[in-house]
């Protein structure tokens, strides 16, 4: 007897699992139990003495907020926040001349899914990328600074929610899109969405040297939404996967008619097969991209049959098998690379989609997973056992299975509605197998009450012992789509940044300090240390800024404290402008000095005993 796919879910069931999906009691839905840190074994777990430090470092994306949020674990300490693509006054971002120039056209960004780069598989502790959804761009972040170096403008597409996923050597970022739009977003009328519209997926490259992103080559993919990807490693080194949804091609009402088809696909690709393609001129180029269409340059990609509308799918650590998960569908599904690769090998096809061969389902198909009860499966993470962990978004709760035989270990209920969980090391080739974090959408009852929306949740889950034990819950802001946790030995971030005496724009000394005029534009060449700015150490008032209404005043502005942590601020009344600089670093900021008065400069930043002597004046000159 044939195998049959996943029992579809459809008319019905998919009416019953969306209402629970979207108007869930989540006082009805499976095991209740709360967070339990009240024995004293489990405190001691999570209990971080002052002067030791965490063993990891978790980097949780900050979804809407466009930011990312450091903390530190087992403790769950919220330690920092990163601006990435919003502005934070905290930091200055987006006002100082360089990142704004960074942020470009935007001031807010929607961050999903960070990555970390690796080696052989292995996080490094070098850099962490991520993607913007919402104006459809990657970022770059370098884990010596924390600060961000690189951000891309991803063109020809719309929406990167698929990313960041690298490869086993970070060779590659793929930005599948998740919005289908005619290339470069022009115009075309939704009637004609199957010929003129493309789901492009971008091969992002980071250049380490010049800590530049870059679109290496695209694929121009079906209209179809691209959800999420993995990248193979080991024996699937080449390859990767992603998960597609509305193959229906539905343009309207995609909550109904998105998830009509009993199966959707996974998008299985080789890319040094693509890669070689674009090298032998196999492409189109659009738009300034080297694209490449299915339909005329065949032989890199293949589409698995999958249960209706997956969303999560995840390449386990020995690169064998990759899991999807269906969102409407009760049920995991290993797949087998190897598998897969002989029925390529074999033509094993029952047909063609776009020119992207169609495997057949049976023959790459391992096992399908279907815990009893457990519902809305979305991601899964491992340990170093080679066990499963999946989270279920509408059963509240994390599954540990065994994928090689399909068996339920262990299930632990979460508060509420976990989208991705996050193991320790959990996306390299060699998990930990310490800690496991649920990422909930839903926080409800676990906090004091801030009014009708409360922050996200994330629970701590001990998976050393034979039972998983939830051991510690904290706060986070919207939005935790995704986080990885590495170990914090991996990192050296650096105390001071270094002295640079070839920037044109640094002084290290006073008497260095000057206010040059170039026409009508005022540079000045200041210091900040503690506790006074000095912009003209030889005027009268070396901490005043005198200009004339209508200048454009450029402001570098140097720390001179080579003192770990002694960050200074530099802010004008009333001109919306706030910058810092940090021990050693050198900041510019650019302005026109448009309102004639008397404007207080202060620091920002808590720097002394003396901090709030930090002041001194611009003084806008009228022009008449
Ligand atoms: S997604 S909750 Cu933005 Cu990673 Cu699955
Ligand atoms: Cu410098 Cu406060």
């Amino acid at each position: 007897m044939k195998k049959k796919l996943i029992p579809a879910l459809s008319g019905l069931l998919v009416g019953i699992v969306a209402s629970t999906v979207f108007f869930a009691d989540y006082t009805n839905v499976g095991p209740k139990s709360v967070a339990d840190t009240s024995t004293k074994s489990n405190a001691e777990k999570v209990y971080v003495p002052f002067g030791e430090q965490d063993e990891y470092y978790l980097f949780a994306s900050g979804g809407h907020s466009g930011q990312m949020f450091i903390y530190g674990v087992p403790s769950m300490r919220h330690i920092r926040t990163v601006p990435v693509f919003s502005q934070d006054s905290a930091t200055g971002y987006g006002w100082s001349d360089h990142t704004k120039e960074l942020m470009g056209d935007y001031t807010w960004g929607d961050l999903h899914h960070p990555a970390f780069s690796e080696t052989k598989g292995e996080y490094d502790g070098k850099w962490m990328f991520a993607t913007d959804v919402a104006n459809s761009r990657a970022a770059v972040m370098d884990l010596e600074t924390f600060t961000v170096k690189d951000i891309l403008d991803v063109p020809n597409t719309s929406g990167p929610h698929c990313a960041m996923f690298v490869t086993e050597n970070t060779e590659y970022m793929f930005l599948p899109t998740r919005f289908a739009v005619p290339f470069g977003s022009e115009y075309a009328s939704l009637d004609e969405y199957s010929s003129k519209y493309y789901g492009v997926m971008s091969a992002v490259q980071f250049n380490e040297e010049k800590e530049e992103l870059g679109v290496s080559w695209q694929v121009a993919l079906p209209p179809w939404s691209y959800d999420l990807s993995d990248a193979g490693k080991g024996p699937s080194h080449g390859w990767a996967v992603v998960t597609t949804y509305n193959t229906e091609e539905a343009t309207t009402n995609l909550e109904i008619n998105a998830s009509q088809a009993d199966r959707d696909y996974i998008v299985l690709f080789n890319w040094k097969e693509l890669e070689k393609m674009v090298a032998d001129g196999q492409y189109e180029e659009v738009n300034g991209q080297k694209v490449i269409f299915p339909e005329k340059h065949k032989g890199g990609l293949y589409l698995v049959p999958v249960a209706k509308s997956p969303h999560g799918v995840d390449v386990t650590p020995d690169g064998k098998y990759f899991i999807a998960s269906g969102k409407l569908a009760p049920a995991m599904t290993v797949f087998s690379f190897e598998k897969a690769f002989a029925a390529i090998e074999a033509g094993d096809f029952s047909g063609e989609k776009y020119g992207m061969p169609v495997i057949n389902y049976e023959s790459v198909m391992e096992r399908e997973v279907n815990p009893e009860n457990a519902l809305g499966p979305l991601h899964t993470q491992f340990d170093d056992k080679g066990m499963a962990y999946t989270t279920m978004f509408i059963s509240s709760e994390i599954v540990k299975w065994d994928p090689t035989t399909g068996e339920t270990v262990d299930r632990v209920p979460v508060q509420y509605s976990p989208g991705h969980s996050v193991a320790a090391e959990g996306d390299s080739v060699s998990p930990d197998g310490k800690w496991l974090i649920s990422l909930n959408k839903i926080a409800k009852d676990s906090y004091l009450s801030v009014g009708p929306s409360h922050p996200e949740s994330m629970q701590l889950i001990d998976l050393s012992g034979d039972k998983m034990e939830v051991i510690l819950s904290a706060p986070v802001n919207p939005e935790p789509h995704y986080a990885q946790i590495i170990k914090a030995d991996k990192l050296s971030p650096i105390e001071v940044y270094p002295k640079d005496e070839t920037n044109p724009d640094a002084v290290y000394s006073q008497d260095q300090t000057r206010i040059e005029r170039k026409g009508n534009e005022v540079h000045v060449y200041g210091i900040a240390m503690r506790s006074k700015f000095i912009f003209d150490a030889k005027a009268e008032r070396p901490d005043v800024i005198e200009v004339n209404e209508g200048d454009k005043v450029v402001i570098h502005l140097t720390n001179i404290d080579f003192d770990e942590d002694i960050t200074h601020g530099f802010a004008i009344n009333r001109h919306d402008l706030n910058m810092e600089v940090q021990p050693g670093q050198t900041e510019t900021i650019s302005f026109t000095a448009d309102k004639a008065g008397t404007f207080p400069i202060y620091c920002t930043n808590f720097c002394s005993a003396l901090h709030q002597e930090m002041t001194g004046y611009l003084l806008v000159k009228p022009s008449n």
